[in-house]
């Protein structure tokens, strides 16, 4: 017999957020999301965090690729400080709840709220026709990756804001076409000094995994030498740093390195120029390098420590996704009464 729908009037504070394993860690997904996921972890709230490799197949990727990145992915998360007793870790595949509550929030949201997506188009580009049904589909599936475990909030960089208000169209909309109050309203999470790092090559485009110019990014992988040539070749402009930030209005690459300076230091990007105002960036940027490399080589060295056991890493996976399982089952289930799906199995 099905249970009886709950309908909480009140969400308890948790934490859901993913990074997709379609490529290696950018420093963008680490300052934007990751860095962040950790700080969450150590403030004491209920945290659950996912490689979503679902996802990631929304655009080709290589099967063994994909494994590589989704392990790596994980020792980048632990590497950064996630400890897998405390938060929820696992990857999307292996809790099935997801793809489920997914079609259903596929029936809950309209044509007309998924072409608003600005990232489906900066995907699939000019030749949208060839693009998957998967990525035109994925803020569905990404807003049930969410609900699937009731999460309140959910820790993002800048881009993924226009998901998180879709999110909330389809809680808003499931709850009033069935009477119900059964999914929270999610907070999105969007803080720091880098929300947005762009690219390293141009200051009109984000720093993404899947930029063609490894050049562009820095990548979690990278080793010391590598991070600082990266750093010197940045594009920026001739003039010295500004005294106040409205000297960068107009210079988007500057006050991404500034941006950048800030979240490693854990200042603001105000305290940066106050700092270093007149500074020419050929005396900067080594001073970035600097920072990037300390702060980022131990993770390095610990994620390349822990890449060399997969199968611990393959065993906190499966664990985390018993964890998951665990939350989301029962919600799905009632979904499934909610939704008037028959379930009598025993
Ligand atoms: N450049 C960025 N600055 C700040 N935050 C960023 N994020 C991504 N890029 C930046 C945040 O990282 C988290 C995980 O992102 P994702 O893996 O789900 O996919 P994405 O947003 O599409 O990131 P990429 O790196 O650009 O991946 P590809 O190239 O595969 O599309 C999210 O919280 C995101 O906001």
């Amino acid at each position: 017999m099905a249970e009886p729908v709950q309908t909480p009037a009140a969400f308890p504070p948790r934490i859901f957020s993913g990074i997709q394993p379609s490529g290696g860690i950018t420093l963008g997904n680490y300052l934007g999301a990751l860095k962040r996921f950790v700080e969450k972890q150590n403030e004491g709230i209920e945290t659950i965090y996912c490689l979503v490799d679902m996802h990631a197949i929304t655009v080709w990727q290589d099967p063994q690729k994909l494994r590589h990145a989704t392990r790596e992915g994980a020792a980048a998360f632990i590497a950064a400080g996630l400890d897998p007793a405390r938060s929820i870790l696992f990857n999307q595949s292996q809790v099935s709840a997801h793809v489920e509550l997914g079609w259903i929030f596929n029936c809950v949201a309209r044509l007309g709220w998924m072409n608003r997506m600005t990232q489906f188009k900066d995907k699939a580009g000019k030749n949208a026709e060839a693009a998957s049904l998967g990525l035109y589909a994925y803020p569905a599936l990404m807003a049930a990756d969410i609900m699937a475990y009731h999460a309140t909030h959910v820790p993002v960089g800048e881009d993924q804001k226009q998901h998180l208000e879709l999110t909330r169209d389809i809680a808003i909309k499931f709850n009033h076409d069935y009477g119900v109050n059964f999914f929270p309203i999610v907070e999105p999470v969007i803080e720091g000094a880098a929300t947005r790092v762009m690219s390293l090559r141009d200051g009109s485009k984000k720093m993404s995994k899947s930029d063609p110019s490894d050049q562009s990014r820095i990548n979690l992988t990278d080793d010391a030498d590598t991070i600082a040539a990266k750093i010197r070749k940045a594009k920026t402009d001739a003039d010295p740093l500004p005294e106040t930030l409205d000297g960068l209005k107009d210079r988007p690459e500057a006050r991404n390195l500034v941006n950048i300076y800030a979240a490693l230091a854990g200042t603001t990007p105000a305290q940066v120029v106050a700092e270093h105002a007149g500074a020419q960036f050929g005396s900067f940027k080594p001073k970035l390098a600097d920072l990037a490399v300390a702060h980022l080589s131990p993770i390095t060295t610990q994620m390349t420590r822990l890449m060399q056991d997969p199968a611990e890493i393959d065993r906190i996976l499966g664990e985390g996704a018993d964890r998951a399982e665990a939350i989301a089952r029962p919600i799905l289930d009632q979904v499934y009464d909610i939704t008037g799906m028959i379930r009598s199995r025993r």
